[in-house]
């Protein structure tokens, strides 16, 4: 095995915290992830770039720096990648799963802060993260007011943080204000990296990342089929992978995963039988290592089949236009595509209730989950109306608020198996 301590010694980060972090993290992938049974051979991919995500990952993005690329560590999904390659840089997702010196976080924003946030303090305060420490820039965005606020101190601690305004409202004047944000984003990007955004970069930028969204809609489609080819578990598991990895190697691994996964359903080989209720997740993202709902479900006699979440199908679907257009109309293309996420931040929300309809008859759901973290208010208070709109349809819904501790699994197991039972009777 490489030993990578002098990298990340070299990256500032806490030896002692990082090792503990390591070792709780994998044997959590191993009770978690390798304790599933049926998985496709393609997951061996996936699994392998669980393993070295601080490594040889990292290893990855230092080569790249040393040859004068930057890296860009981002927290949503509103930050255009295709203007981050179009300069030859790397994006990397920042985002954290798991419950670490929230306690130290709690001296910069409030208590009442929801997880996701507290543990993006806590991985940068205790030295842990190698991708915030290896990133030339990171991105902000004003969406929610916890983070919006929460950036306030969160620059003073990483010093290179880069804050992009977006618009609440999905109006004429929201989408300038996107295309605005949009071009100071790239003009920042050409000042940081060197490179200017050319028709020829800006478009091998959008045809990356349309091959990558469109390998992950394969993938989507594919779990149509009953019996399912493929756990939620190893769904999400891509969907998490998407903001780490090398896309265009990503690409052709989700790909490479697809043609097995056509030849499962061929043979109607699944990872449930065809009689496991299937559910829809909905809601805040699950960053790398929260797993903890997937993993109740799935081991619940049931299946999960589709993400309505930033880590699925709000952050992957709809494609960037890129033919024969001109280097401005390609970022009106870019501002097009981005406008459409239907995040719980913006005001009225209504695609987003059709797209949560349109997910669950697409694929065949018996139920929705929908998970908020504790102290989102955006996707708290978009709960009621949804789940009102979906039983309405005839849709079960179980609303759950929880965060990344695990003293409430027992009684998520609890109202997760009733709700499983509703579903079968
Ligand atoms: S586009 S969902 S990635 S903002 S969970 S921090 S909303 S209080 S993450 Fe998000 Fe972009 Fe929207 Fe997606 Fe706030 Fe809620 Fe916390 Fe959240």
């Amino acid at each position: 095995m490489t030993d990578y301590r002098e990298m990340w010694s070299g990256l500032g980060l806490d030896l002692q915290t990082h090792d503990a972090v390591l070792e709780i993290v994998g044997k959590m992938y191993g009770e978690v992830y390798m304790s599933q049974k049926n998985r496709p051979k393609g997951m061996e991919y996936f699994d392998f770039v669980m393993s070295e995500i601080h490594g040889l990952r990292i290893k990855e993005l230092m080569d790249a720096k040393a040859e004068g690329r930057k890296i860009i560590g981002t927290f949503c999904v509103f930050v255009p990648e295709e203007l981050i390659l179009a300069v030859n840089g790397i994006s990397v997702g920042l985002c954290a799963g798991a419950e670490l010196a929230f306690d130290a976080a709690e001296q910069f924003i409030p208590r009442n802060t929801c997880a996701l946030i507290k543990s993006a303090f806590g991985f940068k305060l205790a030295k842990v993260c190698p991708y915030i420490e290896s990133a030339d820039l990171i991105v902000g965005e004003n969406t929610c007011d916890g983070k919006k606020k929460a950036y306030e101190s969160y620059k003073d601690l990483v010093g290179n943080l880069y804050v992009m305004d977006l618009p609440q409202v999905k109006s004429s004047e929201g989408k300038v204000l996107l295309k605005a944000e949009y071009q100071k984003f790239a003009k920042k990007l050409e000042e940081l990296s060197g490179n200017k955004i050319t028709k020829e970069s800006l478009q091998k930028g959008i045809e990356i990342v349309n091959s990558k969204r469109k390998a992950i809609k394969r993938l989507s489609d594919l779990r149509t089929a009953n019996p399912t080819p493929i756990s939620g578990l190893d769904a999400l598991l891509i969907n998490q992978v998407y903001f780490y990895d090398d896309p265009i190697r990503f690409t052709n691994s989700v790909n490479a995963l697809c043609d097995e996964l056509e030849l499962r359903i061929k043979t109607g080989v699944g990872v449930f039988s065809n009689k496991t209720p299937r559910i829809l997740v909905s809601g805040c993202p699950m960053a790398v290592p929260n797993w903890k709902i997937p993993q109740i479900i799935e081991t619940s006699n049931a299946t999960i089949v589709g993400e309505e979440m930033c880590t699925g199908e709000r952050g992957t679907r709809n494609f960037v236009a890129n033919e024969n257009l001109s280097t401005e109309e390609m970022i009106n293309a870019i501002v097009d595509r981005y406008f459409n996420i239907d995040c719980a931040i913006f005001t009225p929300n209504n695609e987003r209730y059709e797209n949560i309809k349109q997910m669950a008859k697409q694929y065949k759901a018996d139920g929705v989950i929908y998970y908020s973290l504790q102290f989102c208010q955006p996707y708290q208070n978009e709960s009621i109306s949804i789940e009102k709109m979906l039983e309405k349809e005839g849709i079960p819904v179980l609303n759950i608020d929880t965060d990344y501790s695990s003293e409430d699994i027992g009684q998520l197991k609890t109202r997760i198996e009733a709700f499983i039972e509703r579903i079968k009777s």
